[in-house]
């Protein structure tokens, strides 16, 4: 674990590694849980950090790799639990989190694309699923959670790359998530799927103009997370929900997780602004990562603040 570059993109096998290793260093405080498998039979898991205690502890949630091709959003979630175990014991602000809040991490969402797009085709997005007799492959994942499902922003056709899938949640790697998800949400204080690329924070909705009821403060927080992100090496993200800064979309994670009353929920689409792309460079992992972290770190103070502070089990 301590010789695990952290500012490299690692292909799949390494990440299962990585997770056992996690695991067995740290297990007075992780532990690795089976979500289901993927369309290709590869077994997904998350990890669960958590301190013991006596409160009653809410659930925040992060997901990276929804979509194949987008390799910074994986390498943030390694980071994310490296900061977080490496920094726990001695650090107040992390360990103070920790005493009422438990993190569950899926560092790869979409493992079966995320593998091809390592072994055959980088820029892949989709999963692997074969639909039409096997003639195209791959269903969007975030165009199949349950929500005004392929209304806008999504194809019906499985050549499309935003194919949202025979039906709601017809893909193994949306169940498992859908399910969990489903089983915790009383639980779940802050929902958070990590995607590249446009350096952007987003709020729901992405298939409705309407604004959830906690519309004010999802841009509050999420302004000053985008302050802190900047302040750390200066750069540029915009906040705002998603059909009015990037584009409509229906049957994302982040509108399904809101809609079934998860109160913080967001996208954040991480370096770079588009000149490499999907490609960003190793060479931006450390940095991208490290300003990413204020910016979760900001959102999580501020739920947390929030919560406990209008909740009188706090
Ligand atoms: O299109 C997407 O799913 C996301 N962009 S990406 O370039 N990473 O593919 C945006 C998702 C934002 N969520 C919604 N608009 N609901
Ligand atoms: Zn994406």
């Amino acid at each position: 674990v301590e010789t695990y570059p952290y500012n490299r993109y690692h292909p799949m096998g390494e990440i299962y590694q990585w997770m056992s290793l996690i695991r067995e260093k740290y297990t007075e405080v992780v532990t690795q849980h089976f979500l289901g498998m993927t369309y290709e039979a590869r077994p997904m898991y998350y990890l669960k950090i958590s301190q013991p205690s006596r409160n009653h502890k809410k659930i925040i949630w992060m997901d990276c790799g929804i979509h194949a091709r987008e390799w910074i959003a994986p390498a943030f979630c390694q980071w994310f639990v490296r900061e977080i175990l490496q920094n726990y014991q001695d650090n107040s602000r992390i360990r103070r989190l920790l005493k009422k809040l438990d993190f569950y991490v899926l560092p790869v969402l979409n493992i079966d694309g995320y593998i091809y797009s390592w072994t055959t085709d980088r820029l892949w997005r989709k999963s692997r699923s074969s639909h039409n007799n096997g003639t195209c492959f791959g269903t969007d994942l975030n165009r199949n959670f349950n929500v005004s499902w392929c209304n806008i922003g999504a194809s019906k056709n499985c050549a499309d790359l935003t194919f949202c899938g025979t039906e709601p949640v017809s893909e193994p790697e949306t169940k498992a998530v859908s399910s969990l998800i489903e089983s915790k949400k009383k639980d779940i204080l802050c929902f958070l799927t990590i995607h590249s690329h446009g350096q952007l924070i987003l709020l729901p909705y992405g298939y409705t103009q309407n604004k959830p009821s906690n519309y004010e403060e999802l841009i509050q927080v999420g302004q000053k997370a985008a302050n802190a992100l900047k302040a750390k090496h200066g750069t540029n993200y915009r906040v705002g929900s998603s059909v009015d800064i990037l584009y409509a979309t229906s049957g994302s994670s982040r509108d399904w997780a809101r809609d079934i009353g998860i109160p913080f929920s967001y996208t954040f689409e991480l370096r770079d602004n588009g000149t490499y792309g999907f490609v960003l460079p190793e060479a931006q992992i450390q940095a991208t990562c490290e300003e990413t972290m204020e910016a979760v770190l900001s959102i999580l103070d501020d739920v947390y603040e929030k919560y406990w502070y209008s909740n009188s089990a706090g």
